[in-house]
């Protein structure tokens, strides 16, 4: 058995017994928050995560009611953790408040009832059913400064014309990837590129615009 197989098994097993503990208090799903518990913390934990940031996680799914395993970013994608960019609705409610003020080395499981995520219809491409209470193991990787900070605006519109090209947020994300030391996959970065413009790009004209840029930073307001 390789060491991989193994620490799945256990992450497994660790979770069938933690979930059923957990079987005991009920009622707390029923409170509609975000149970968070940290299971370690770096000694230097910063930066903490904020919305916008680009953030680089593993993340295991089970279902609360039966234990089973419906997500595993560690079996996907060659194994390579996933991108996301915090707070803006890339992943469920649950895990946008979940992975809130977190750094990197940070391990945390945290309870997720159904409104915060699949809500009443459940999402039976991912195998998850109506109305169910979602665990998830997390362990964030990176906190990166996202495509959508104030700061980072100015720093990607190289020749100042107010707008990003393609160009222009490839050449930051590849610096921003680099800066963490970790191989990826040219692809990743690629398909983080095109998400990016498919949310961003509203009019359609190939550049993101200041104003399309800043959609998600009126709501912080
Ligand atoms: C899900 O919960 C809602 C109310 O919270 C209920 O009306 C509905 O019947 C439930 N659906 C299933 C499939 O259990
Ligand atoms: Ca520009
Ligand atoms: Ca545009």
């Amino acid at each position: 058995m390789t060491f991989g197989v193994r620490f799945v098994f256990f992450l497994q097993a660790f979770c069938l017994l933690t979930i059923h503990t957990h079987g005991q208090k009920k009622e707390d799903a029923t409170a509609e928050e975000v149970k968070i518990e940290v299971l370690h913390v770096p000694k230097e934990c910063k930066p903490k995560s904020k919305k916008g940031d680009l953030l680089n996680a593993h993340y295991d799914g089970y279902l609360a009611g039966d234990g089973s395993k419906f997500y595993c970013s560690r079996t996907q994608n060659e194994g390579h953790p996933k991108w996301f960019v915090l707070g803006v609705g890339q992943v469920i409610k649950g895990l946008d408040i979940a992975m809130t003020n977190m750094c990197p080395g940070e391990k945390r499981k945290v309870t997720i009832p159904p409104s915060l995520a699949y809500g009443k219809e459940g999402y039976a491409q991912g195998n998850i059913p109506p109305n169910a209470t979602l665990i998830f193991e997390i362990e964030l990787y990176a906190v990166t400064k996202g495509p959508r900070s104030v700061e980072a605006f100015t720093q990607i519109d190289m020749d100042s014309d107010k707008k990003l090209s393609r160009d222009e947020l490839s050449h930051y994300l590849k610096q921003e990837f680099e800066r963490d030391g970790k191989k990826r996959d040219a692809s990743v970065h690629g398909s983080i590129l095109a998400d990016i413009f498919k949310k961003n790009d509203h009019d359609g004209d190939g550049f993101i615009s200041a104003t399309e840029y800043n959609v998600y930073q009126h709501d912080e307001l």
